[in-house]
């Protein structure tokens, strides 16, 4: 089953935001198979977003994502990757559509709440920066044959 990574921003941990993300995936139907509140250190931050090392914001970024704990998960389901991605909405919330994590609750591109790998290779990558494999939890649900 396919899996992916999602992470509450320091923003969405400071503003009780947790909870509400989660269950949104819960009741979606995905199943959650590793989660941890946890401080970024700035290796790891430069690291999972080096594809944007070049980008005049890099900087802030790495600055703003290491600036107070986050809530790092694997979450696993049928087309997780982008599914999740469309929960989320768009990367700025001027874009994002009601109804979207960012689009209910963000207002600006440097401070909204959520990331989530963008496709199977970024997320077999953010999987393993952020979790080691005995960090993730294989377990059925009965539920899953009213998914599936
Ligand atoms: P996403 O988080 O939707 O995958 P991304 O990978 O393009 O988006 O960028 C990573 C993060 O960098 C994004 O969530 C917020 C920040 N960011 C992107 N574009 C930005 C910009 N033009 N100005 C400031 N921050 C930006
Ligand atoms: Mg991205």
């Amino acid at each position: 089953m396919e899996k992916t990574f999602l992470m509450v921003k320091p923003d969405g941990v400071q503003r009780n935001l947790i909870g509400e993300i989660v269950s949104r995936f819960e009741k979606k139907g995905f199943q959650l198979v590793g989660a941890k509140l946890m401080s970024i250190p700035q290796e790891l931050a430069e690291k999972h977003y080096g594809e944007h090392k070049e980008r005049p914001f890099f900087g802030e970024l790495v600055e703003f994502i290491t600036s107070g704990p986050v809530f790092a998960m694997v979450w696993e389901g049928e087309n997780v990757i982008a599914t999740a991605r469309t929960m989320m909405g768009a990367t700025n919330p001027k874009d994002s559509l009601p109804g979207t994590i960012r689009g209910d609750f963000a207002a600006t591109v440097g401070k909204n709440i959520i990331h989530g790998s963008d496709s199977p290779e970024s997320a077999e990558r953010e999987i393993g920066l952020f979790f080691k494999e005995e960090e993730l939890v294989s377990y059925s649900k009965l539920i899953a044959e009213w998914i599936y």
